[in-house]
């Protein structure tokens, strides 16, 4: 393993002296304290555990000179976003025994779970295991959750296909048993296949994260070009079915270091699926070769292409996968699914998209909500749930006979169906943010509807009630929801105010630019209201506001 001259940073060491990433985790997992030691904060992440305080009583906690409200939060990786209807119950079982009732699905078709105490650790991780699922590998410095378009499952052609991101997730994964020893009791595991730790890895893993997603050939509701490595299926006229491979994207940004910066990926080259792991792998190697270890705000792979310049970058790729990589084939999206509502599957079978909201599953009431009807259905329905990258959920494999009453339940627990969504409402996303964010400087889930609403009114009151406005709203820079490439990007600068970016593209395929800074929520949408305006009075047939922004104001 090759480090970058210089000093490395702290969590360098954590990762090499902790054979593996076990470091002291069982006897910290064990003691009677609520909260655990810096260096296990750091290898916990590999586990998929963040160490978390409830930011809502830190304040006053502090001032009564008593010991912060220590929670966790859980990240379970679920590759492709895919989950079947035993293994949904038991992640609705976990968010009423050991979490805060609620199911988060994030922006890359995970599952989240907040208000978790350390002791419900353990008892959550084996749940988990004896149904396929694991929290493993879901956050640190590996490859992270392989995001996928959920057409691509639910109209797979063949299994290659339809297996694509628990491949990626099976291959890429660090083998390590020391999850399996810490956390869910060694060989009784059900889904533990591997001892050693892969070479790619070695004792000090990746340099940062790493992100892997899969869009469909035409639309890119995954956000591809946000990815470290992207691919796109393709059909190469001689070598017939491959991908495109996309690579050093990445969304986040941080105001302390100016140098940080969102990058759309870059074309790399076309594979077959054979060459396919062979390709990722000399990717990674690159990654863990000249990735900076001496910073953690700028040891994401992008930085690596934008410091040594693309053709470079390729070259060092090449090296490490020792024969030339072939042009990537052209690469163009017409748009970017919500799949949302119903349609019909190619082997017709139906599915239905469900708006989330956040992605926070929860109840209105006792008995009553979202996470009811999704219970009800799981319990009832042989059908398979799919993640959107969007935080939303698409039932799929509903029998024709089954869409009535699947409506009725829906309606019964007040999950309202898409002709009763607004227009903003459907496409926003928001991150976590306060209060179990430790980055976050404001305010974005639990002010999204507000926003949502304002924004909302502004088009109603335009006459462009119906007009789809991608609104993405964050807590910081670092882009969860990734708002850097948002038609409408709100960006949490301080407690009170945002960064406004205008102008990414409908489609994935553009960055926003920032259009105003330190911007009050009530006052967004008087800032957006001249741009509405005139998107309405100029904007060409079809054209979206963010093809209008760039092409009429910010030139
Ligand atoms: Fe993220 C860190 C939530 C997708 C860029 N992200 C965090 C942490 C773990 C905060 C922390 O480090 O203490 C957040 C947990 C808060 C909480 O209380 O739950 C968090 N990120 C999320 C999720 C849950 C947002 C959501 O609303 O769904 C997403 C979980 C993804 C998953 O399932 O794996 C999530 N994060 C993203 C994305 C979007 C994506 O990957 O498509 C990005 C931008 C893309 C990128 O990586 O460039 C993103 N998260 C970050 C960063 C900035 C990384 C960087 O390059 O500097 C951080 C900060 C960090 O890692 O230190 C971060
Ligand atoms: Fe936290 Fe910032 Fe990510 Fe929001 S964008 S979840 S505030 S790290």
């Amino acid at each position: 393993m090759t480090l970058t001259d210089g000093s490395h940073t702290a969590e360098e060491d954590i990762k090499r002296t902790s054979d593996f990433l076990r470091g002291d985790l069982s006897t910290e997992l064990a003691n009677d304290e609520a909260s655990v030691s810096g260096s296990s904060e750091h290898l916990l992440k590999f586990h998929g555990v963040y160490s978390q305080d409830n930011r809502d009583v830190r304040r006053e906690r502090s001032l009564a000179g008593e010991s912060l409200e220590y929670i966790f939060m859980v990240r379970v990786a679920i590759p492709g976003g895919k989950l079947s209807t035993d293994q949904w119950l038991a992640l609705d079982q976990i968010a009423g025994d050991v979490a805060d009732g609620t199911i988060r699905l994030t922006t890359r078709q995970a599952v989240q779970f907040h208000g978790v105490l350390k002791q419900g650790l353990r008892p959550m991780a084996f749940e988990l295991d004896a149904h396929l699922m694991t929290s493993f590998g879901a956050c640190g410095d590996v490859v992270r959750n392989t995001v996928m378009c959920p057409s691509l499952i639910a109209n797979a052609s063949d299994h290659r296909m339809l297996d694509m991101a628990d491949q990626i997730a099976k291959t890429f994964k660090p083998t390590t048993n020391a999850h399996w020893e810490i956390f869910v009791n060694g060989d009784k595991s059900a889904s533990r296949e591997f001892a050693e730790e892969h070479e790619f890895y070695g004792s000090t893993y990746l340099p940062r994260k790493f992100k892997i997603a899969i869009a469909h050939p035409h639309e890119n509701c995954v956000d591809v070009l946000a990815q470290d490595l992207g691919l796109i299926p393709a059909v190469h006229e001689t070598l017939g079915e491959g991908f495109n491979v996309v690579v050093a994207g990445g969304l986040g940004r941080s105001y302390a270091q100016p140098d940080t910066f969102a990058r759309l990926a870059d074309p790399l080259t076309f594979v077959t699926y054979d060459e396919l792991n062979d390709v990722i792998r000399a990717v990674l190697a690159t990654y863990r070769d000249l990735g900076d270890r001496t910073n953690r705000r700028r040891a994401r792979m992008k930085y690596v292409a934008a410091d040594m310049g693309f053709s470079a970058f390729r070259e060092a790729i090449e090296e490490r996968y020792g024969r030339p990589l072939r042009e990537a084939l052209p690469v163009t999206f017409d748009d970017a699914d919500d799949h949302l509502g119903w349609s019909q599957a190619n082997d017709g079978s139906w599915q239905l998209g469900i708006r989330v909201g956040a992605g926070r599953v929860s109840d209105v009431t006792d008995g009553h909500g979202l996470r009811c009807a999704l219970r009800e259905i799981a319990q009832r329905f042989d059908v398979v749930f799919l993640i959107t990258a969007q935080q939303d959920l698409v039932i799929t494999q509903i029998a024709e006979g089954d869409r009535v009453t699947i409506d009725a339940l829906l309606g019964a627990h007040g999950v309202r169906a898409l002709d009763e969504l607004g227009s903003v409402e459907r496409s926003a996303l928001a991150c976590p943010a306060l209060p179990t964010c430790s980055q976050a400087l404001g305010e974005a889930e639990r002010k999204l509807p507000d926003l949502v609403s304002l924004v909302q009114t502004e088009l109603d009151s335009n006459g462009l009630t119906k007009r789809r406005l991608q609104l993405r709203m964050t807590g910081c820079p670092n882009g969860c929801a990734r708002p850097a490439v948002a038609e409408v990007g709100v960006v949490g600068r301080t407690k009170n105010s945002y960064d406004l970016y205008l102008g990414g593209g409908p489609r994935g395929d553009r960055l926003a630019s920032l259009y105003q800074e330190k911007v009050k929520l009530d006052d967004i949408p008087g800032v957006l209201r001249p741009l509405l305006e005139r998107w309405k009075n100029e904007g060409l047939a079809d054209e979206s506001f963010g093809d209008f922004f760039v092409r009429a104001v910010d030139q």
